[in-house]
C-alpha cells in the first residue's frame, strides 16, 4: 500500500474499492472503511462483478463482467479527460506520458466501455465525476484486479487513474493493494520472489550479486532468475525441476489446474513438505517436516501497510515441531557439514553470514538490516519500543515512511502508461457457456487446512457452494441446494448450488476452500506474461444438474 489504514479511514474524501471483498477478506480494515462511509458520510464506489457485503454501503456499484477491469478504468479516465476533470498540476509536474495515455483513452468512450463491461454508461460518468469532486479518493484493490492474464495491465490502470486524479503522496489517497497473508509482504520484502534479493535488489544486477555473494559465500547465477509457481510445475513435468521443498503452501488445492499440479508433483524425484498438518500436498511428499505455527514462534510480520511488527510466542512449539527458520538453519548446517556443497564449502564457511548458526530471530533481523537498505533501521530493539516501523526505514534515526511518493516518485516522474483491454484467455462458448470466477468467504482461509479444523467455522460454513443467478438456474430447472456437476476443459467437480442474485447472469462463483469440491480442478493455469499470476478469476465452465442420488460422496 502507498498509504496507511488510518490515513485512508481518516482523510479520504471518497473510496474506490475494485476487486476486493474488503469486509470479508480484510475485516478490520473493512470495518474502518464502513465507518468512514457511515460516520464521515463520504461516497463509496465499488467495482465488483458480485454483490458483496460492502456494496450495500456503496453510492455506486459498478457490477461489471469479470475480466473487464482495464476497459472500466480506461472508461473512467476517458470521462476525466473529456470533461476536463483531471488534475492538471499533478499531471504537468509529477508525471510523463500524458499525451500517449490520452490518445489511448479516446478509444474507451463510456458507451463502448458500457458494452464491454455490462454496466451503464451513465454510472461510469457519475463515478468519474464523484472522484473528481471529492479529492482525494483512496483506491483499494485485491485479487479481483490481479488474478487475470491482464493483471499487470489492470494494476497499471489503477495507477494511471490515481495519477490523473493527483491522488498520490497525500493522506487519504493512494493505490492500495490489500495484501493477503499475515506476512506475505514480509516474504516478498525478504526476496521470496524468483528475481530479487531482499528489499527488491535485482538478482540480475552485478552490484547485488557481488554484495550477497560477499555476505553468504554463494549465490545463484546472476543471469538466471528463478521460476514462479506455475513455471515450476510446468518445469517439473518437463523434467527440468526434479526436487521441490514446499513450506507454508498447499498447492494441491491452491494452484490452478490441479490435475496438472498432481502430475507435476508426481513427476518429481524428491518432494519435501514442511507444514503444520498432513495436507493434500504433504500426502504426496517423500519427507514431511513439522513446522510450528505463528502462535509458537517469534520474529516479525510485515503487514499490508509495510509495517514491520514484532511477533511474540504464546505457546511453546508442540511435540517435535520447530519454528520454520530453525528447521531451515539445521538443514543449512547439515548441508555444509556433509560436504555436499563441494568446492563452495570453504567460501560459505568464510563468509560473514554463511554459517547458518543464528542464535535467535533478533540476530537474523540484524543481518537483514545490514543487507537491505529499506530495512536498514529496523531492529528488534526498536520494534520492542513501539508500534512497529514502516519501510523504507533506512537508518536507526529514521522514523519510517507511512506514505510513499510524497513530492517525488522513486523513478522521478510517474509514468502514465496506455493499456489496452485484453479479455480473459478463456471465454464462455457453446460448450462451456458460463464464466467461473473464484475467491473466498469470511469463514474459511484458503485450502481450509486451518479453518476446517475449527468446529465453529465448520458449523457455520460446512461445505462448498456454487453461486448461480436464478435465470441460469431456471434454464437448468435447478432449485437452491441441489447438486450440480461443474466441468471445464481441465476437470470436473460436484457441488451444491446457491441460487442467488448476488451473482450476475452468465457468471458463477466458487471458493477454493473445499477439497471435496475443489474449484482449482476447473481453473486455468494461463498466466500474466509479466507478473506470472494465474487467471484464477475467469474461466469457462458448463453446469449440469445431477439427478437426485446420482452423487455418492456429496
Ligand atoms: N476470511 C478470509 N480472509 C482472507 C483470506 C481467506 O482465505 N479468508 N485470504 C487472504 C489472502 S491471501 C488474500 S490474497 C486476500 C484476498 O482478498 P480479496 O481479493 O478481497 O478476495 P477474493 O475473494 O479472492 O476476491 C475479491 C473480489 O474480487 C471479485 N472479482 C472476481 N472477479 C473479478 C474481476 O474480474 N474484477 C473485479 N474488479 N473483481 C472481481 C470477487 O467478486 C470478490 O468480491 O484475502 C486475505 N484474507
Ligand atoms: N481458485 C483460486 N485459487 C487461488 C486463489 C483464488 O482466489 N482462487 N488465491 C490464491 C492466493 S491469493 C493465495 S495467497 C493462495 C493461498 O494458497 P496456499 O498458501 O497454498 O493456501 P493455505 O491453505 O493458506 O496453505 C498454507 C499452508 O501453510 C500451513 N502453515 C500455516 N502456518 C504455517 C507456518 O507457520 N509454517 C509452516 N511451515 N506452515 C504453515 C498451513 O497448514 C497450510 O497447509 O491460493 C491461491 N489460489
Ligand atoms: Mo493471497
Amino acid at each position: 500500500m502507498t498509504n496507511t489504514f488510518d490515513d485512508i479511514a481518516g482523510y479520504a474524501k471518497c473510496l474506490f474499492i475494485i476487486g476486493s471483498n474488503t469486509t470479508e477478506q480484510h475485516p478490520v480494515f473493512g470495518m474502518q472503511l464502513r465507518q468512514a462511509v457511515k460516520q464521515r458520510g463520504i461516497p463509496l464506489i465499488v467495482a465488483d462483478p458480485r454483490r458483496i457485503p460492502i456494496t450495500q454501503y456503496a453510492t455506486i456499484h459498478l457490477r461489471h463482467k469479470p475480466g473487464t477491469d482495464t476497459a472500466l478504468l480506461n472508461g473512467l479516465m476517458n470521462v476525466l479527460v473529456t470533461e476536463d476533470l483531471y488534475d492538471h498540476d499533478f499531471v504537468a509536474n509529477r508525471t510523463e506520458g500524458f499525451d500517449d495515455l490520452k490518445a489511448k483513452l479516446v478509444e474507451y468512450t463510456p458507451e463502448r466501455v458500457a458494452e464491454i463491461c455490462g454496466v451503464k454508461a451513465d454510472d461510469i460518468r457519475r463515478a468519474a465525476r464523484l472522484m473528481a469532486a471529492n479529492k482525494p479518493t483512496a483506491l483499494m484493490y485485491a485479487m479481483g484486479i490481479t488474478q487475470h492474464t491482464s493483471g499487470h495491465g489492470n494494476v497499471m490502470s489503477c495507477a494511471n487513474l490515481q495519477m490523473l486524479l493527483g491522488n498520490l503522496g497525500v493522506p487519504g489517497g493512494g493505490v492500495n493493494p490489500l495484501r493477503g497473508q499475515s506476512n506475505v509482504q514480509g516474504a516478498c520484502d525478504m526476496g521470496g520472489l524468483p528475481n530479487v534479493y531482499s528489499g527488491y535488489q535485482n538478482v540480475a544486477l552485478e552490484a547485488s550479486h557481488k554484495k550477497f555473494e560477499g555476505a553468504w559465500g554463494v549465490v545463484p547465477p546472476e543471469d538466471k532468475p528463478g521460476l514462479t509457481v506455475v513455471e515450476m510445475m510446468n518445469a517439473a513435468i518437463a523434467g527440468k525441476v526434479t526436487a521441490m521443498y514446499v513450506f507454508g503452501e498447499n498447492p494441491m488445492l491452491s494452484d490452478p489446474d490441479l490435475n496438472h499440479v498432481r502430475h507435476a508433483l508426481e513427476s518429481l524425484d524428491f518432494l519435501v513438505v514442511q507444514d503444520l498438518f498432513m495436507t493434500e500436498t504433504a500426502q504426496l511428499a517423500d519427507v514431511v517436516l513439522p513446522g510450528a505455527s505463528f502462535a509458537e514462534k517469534d520474529g516479525t510480520f510485515t503487514n499490508s501497510e509495510r509495517r514491520v511488527q514484532l511477533l511474540r510466542p504464546a505457546l511453546h512449539p508442540l511435540g517435535d515441531t520447530l519454528p520454520d527458520w530453525q528447521i531451515i538453519a539445521k538443514l543449512g548446517q547439515q548441508l555444509i557439514a556433509a560436504g555436499v556443497l563441494g568446492e563452495r564449502t570453504e567460501a560459505i564457511q568464510a563468509a560473514p553470514h554463511g554459517a547458518w548458526d543464528y542464535r535467535n530471530s533478533a540476530q537474523i533481523m540484524e543481518e537483514i538490516a545490514t543487507l537491505t537498505p529499506s530495512y536498514g533501521g529496523v531492529h528488534h530493539w526498536r520494534l520492542e519500543a513501539g508500534k512497529g516501523l514502516q519501510w523504507p526505514c533506512p537508518n536507526d534515526e529514521h522514523p519510517g515512511t507511512p506514505i510513499l511518493h510524497i513530492g517525488k516518485f522513486t523513478r522521478g516522474l510517474g509514468k502514465l502508461t496506455p493499456v489496452d483491454f485484453l479479455p480473459p484467455v478463456e471465454l464462455p462458448d457453446d460448450e462451456y457457456p458460463l464464466l467461473l470466477t473464484t475467491g473466498r468467504v469470511l469463514y474459511h482461509y484458503h485450502t481450509g487446512s486451518l479453518t476446517r479444523r475449527a468446529q465453529g467455522l465448520a458449523a457455520i460454513y460446512p461445505e462448498g457452494l456454487i453461486e448461480m443467478h436464478p435465470e441460469d438456474a431456471a434454464r437448468l430447472n435447478l432449485a437452491n441446494g441441489e447438486i450440480v456437476e461443474v466441468t471445464s476443459r481441465r476437470g470436473q467437480v460436484n457441488v451444491k448450488a446457491d441460487v442467488t442474485e448476488k451473482i450476475q447472469p452468465g457468471v458463477v462463483f466458487m471458493t477454493f476452500h473445499f477439497a471435496e469440491s475443489a474449484a482449482n480442478l476447473l481453473t486455468n493455469s494461463a498466466y500474466d506474461p509479466i507478473a506470472k499470476i494465474p487467471e484464477f478469476k475467469a474461466c469457462a465452465v458448463k453446469v449440469t444438474k445431477l439427478p437426485a442420488g446420482a452423487c455418492e460422496n456429496c
